[in-house]
């Protein structure tokens, strides 16, 4: 068989923000899991990412905290390019649009395709602001959308009922820059006559099997009328439209951002030290080029990119675009600018990346908006992945450690039971090629756990406690089975928990490199050494999930002081008062072990000590800390973090990703109340 080439891309996250778990959950998780199960197949995968580093939001982050947008994206590239690497996200390359290599790609796609006389030059109204001096294209404006009345829809997009708007249409038009409302004033662009190059799209689309989103939405905008699309913009950061006529304008970012996919490999190619290998991957027919994306991206890489790669000539198109539909946290839309999210890189100070993949992809957004919950990752991670997967893999390798001297015991003569575990490893193999093959993620996790209950069954039922001394030979083929489904549970489920299944691979001396076909070829060969068992999967207590919970509600205007004062009444002295902050002086700090970013510093109040967990590691020295004066919450209900109990909050200030700690202008006793 020869090996499939395939393409993966996962949409390029705007540099102007963490990423939250609605951005894991829709592109990342199920393309990383699809992408390693493809490596385990032995195709030639190649996964190809980075930041998205254009655009308005980032400019307009940058005019809000008074940076340059170079600042913006330098602080979240690095940011979200560790986050990923830490959760096990498996990119070949992570790359960024503010690269020569993309300025020069994306300027010669415009090239051609205005060489080849297709764009169109045209004049037309542009939100100003006279204030300002300055153009304000796309999300520098807001107002109400005139299709769906919803407020808060953009200048180019309403996100609520997801039309496209031109300059003008909205209704009540603000200026996000200055709050002016904006005139109309004459500009030039260039438009890509999509409405032109319809018909030969709809051909090429009809003749793929897409999901019903993507078919849904894309036939509502063809019925509509594609029409001609503006693909420059008078801003100044972006890729510069390369025509001398053109100064002060640059590509629109929904032009630019696609086009970094082919950066991106290129950037892989060069680094690889075969520059022109990005060519196999985008111009080569036999490839398949598969799109991971959120459904609100589903126009740009179904429609205007896969016209934009026709018209390059050379290029393919995509044959798949698995796009996921949204995540809600606790019953709740996702909001960055109301802080309602839960950040990736808050999580991982907090947990591992497993329980995390698990949960994610158990729960993800395939076909309809999915909800993540504190409580049900809890139990994901206590009642499935320690109590199911975890207890088989350490009862078995306990039991052969306790009784077959921690070697492989042979098979001989397996009954029955024996053959039908060993057919349901084959069974669930199948099944889960399947599953991944089709990114069909949920379904491939429960097929998983399934196979881990029946593993455990497997074992309860042949009761080897009892056979070790009425017929250790069958003692020996039960255990010898168990061997072989676990390694069986370390290849199938390596692209769902890749950290967990290494270890289990590594506890049953499994070769590092192991591949698919190795799920169903048995036990490893009798008398073969097994590692020491180590706890794959920690419990989760209750304490801990109660405070996240807790966190997201006081963040997000869950209690009702928090909504009033939103809704600008302001809170009352008494909310105030129900949080109790005093003095505190610290007397001891250490770091705590196996999190980098976390301290452990024990205050002084009024004469009674405290244990306090600190996610101020990266900021200060424990040494440094000894003596400081602090402000302390005093009255939050005490939890554990990575086992060790915190009772009170430092108070603190972060800019950028340090933290300044909170004191007082004079040198006070511990133990007097802020007020
Ligand atoms: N930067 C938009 C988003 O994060 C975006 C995707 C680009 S993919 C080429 O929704
Ligand atoms: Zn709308």
């Amino acid at each position: 068989m020869t090996r499939k080439r395939i393409l993966v891309t996962s949409a390029l996250p705007y540099a102007n923000g963490p990423l939250h778990l609605g951005h894991i959950a829709g592109a990342y998780l199920p393309a990383d899991i699809f992408v390693r199960y493809a490596r385990l197949q032995g195709d030639d995968v190649l996964y190809i990412c980075g930041s998205d580093e254009h655009g308005v939001p980032i400019t307009v982050t940058a005019d809000r905290e008074g940076i340059s947008p170079q600042d913006v994206v330098d602080r979240y590239h690095a940011m979200n390019k560790e986050a990923f690497s830490r959760l096990g996200i498996s990119f070949d390359n992570y790359s960024r649009t503010t690269l020569p290599v993309h300025h020069e790609t994306a300027a010669e796609f415009f090239t051609t395709l205005n060489d080849k006389g297709l764009l169109i030059i045209r004049e037309s109204e542009q939100y100003y602001s006279e204030a300002s001096g300055r153009f304000l294209p796309d999300r520098y404006v807001e107002g109400t959308c005139p299709h769906c009345r919803r407020e808060g829809a953009r200048g180019d997009q309403c996100d609520h009922c997801g039309k496209w708007l031109a300059p003008g249409d909205l209704v009540d038009p603000v200026s996000k820059i200055d709050g002016s409302v904006p005139t109309l004033k004459k500009t030039k662009h260039w438009y890509l006559p999509m409405g032109a190059l319809a018909d030969e799209w709809k051909t090429w689309f009809d003749g793929i099997e897409w999901p019903e989103n993507v078919r849904n939405y894309c036939l509502g905008w063809y019925n509509e009328g594609l029409g001609d699309r503006p693909i420059t913009r008078d801003l100044h950061w972006g890729v510069k439209v390369p025509l001398p006529e053109a100064e002060g304008k640059v590509l629109y970012v929904w032009f630019d951002a696609p086009i970094g996919y082919v950066s991106s490999t290129k950037e892989w190619a060069e680094k690889s030290g075969d520059p022109d290998k990005w060519k196999e991957y985008w111009c080569d027919p036999a490839t398949q080029m598969v799109h991971f994306i959120g459904k609100d991206n589903i126009v740009f890489h179904a429609i205007l990119f896969p016209m934009m790669l026709k018209q390059m000539d050379t290029y393919i198109r995509p044959s798949a675009i698995p796009a996921n539909e949204y995540l809600t946290i606790e019953g709740r839309k996702i909001s960055t600018s109301q802080n309602y999210a839960i950040w990736l890189k808050d999580y991982l100070e907090l947990f591992p990346a497993d329980p995390l993949r698990y949960s994610l992809a158990a729960n993800a957004p395939e076909s309809k908006d999915t909800d993540f919950s504190w409580k049900q990752f809890q139990s994901r991670n206590n009642d499935e992945l320690a109590d199911i997967l975890g207890n088989f893999i350490n009862r078995t390798i306990t039991f052969i450690h306790k009784y077959f001297d921690g070697r492989v015991p042979p098979v001989t003569d397996p009954d029955a039971d024996d053959e039908a575990m060993l057919a349901r490893v084959r069974e669930s193999k199948e099944e889960m090629n399947e599953l991944y093959r089709t990114f069909a993620v949920r379904r491939a996790v429960k097929a998983y756990m399934d196979l881990c209950r029946a593993a455990n069954k497997y074992f309860n039922d042949k009761e080897p406690w009892k056979t070790r001394k009425s017929d250790p030979a069958v003692c020996g083929t039960t255990l010898a089975v168990c061997v072989a489904v676990a390694r069986a549970l370390a290849v199938l489920g390596s692209p769902i928990i890749p950290a967990s299944c290494r270890k289990i691979a590594e506890t049953l001396g499994m070769k590092p490199d192991f591949i698919w076909d190795d799920a169903d070829s048995g036990a490893l060969p009798a008398g073969s050494p097994v590692k020491t068992p180590e706890i794959l999967f920690q419990k989760i207590e209750d304490d801990v999930i109660d405070r996240e919970i807790e966190k997201l509600q006081t963040l997000a205007g869950g209690g009702s002081a928090r909504k009033e004062a939103s809704q600008g009444a302001g809170i009352s002295i008494d909310d105030f008062r129900t949080i109790e902050m005093r003095t505190a002086r610290v007397i001891e700090a250490q770091a705590v072990e196996g999190a980098d970013k976390l301290l452990s510093v024990t205050v002084d109040i009024a004469g009674t000590a405290r244990q306090i967990i600190a996610g101020i590691a990266r900021s200060y020295a424990p040494a440094d800390l000894i003596g400081k004066q602090v402000i302390v919450v005093t009255n939050l209900k005490p939890v554990k973090i990575r086992g060790h109990e915190s009772n009170g909050m430092l108070l603190a200030v972060k800019s950028g990703e340090s933290y300044s700690l909170l004191t007082t202008d004079s040198n006070t006793e511990t133990g007097i109340r802020v007020e």
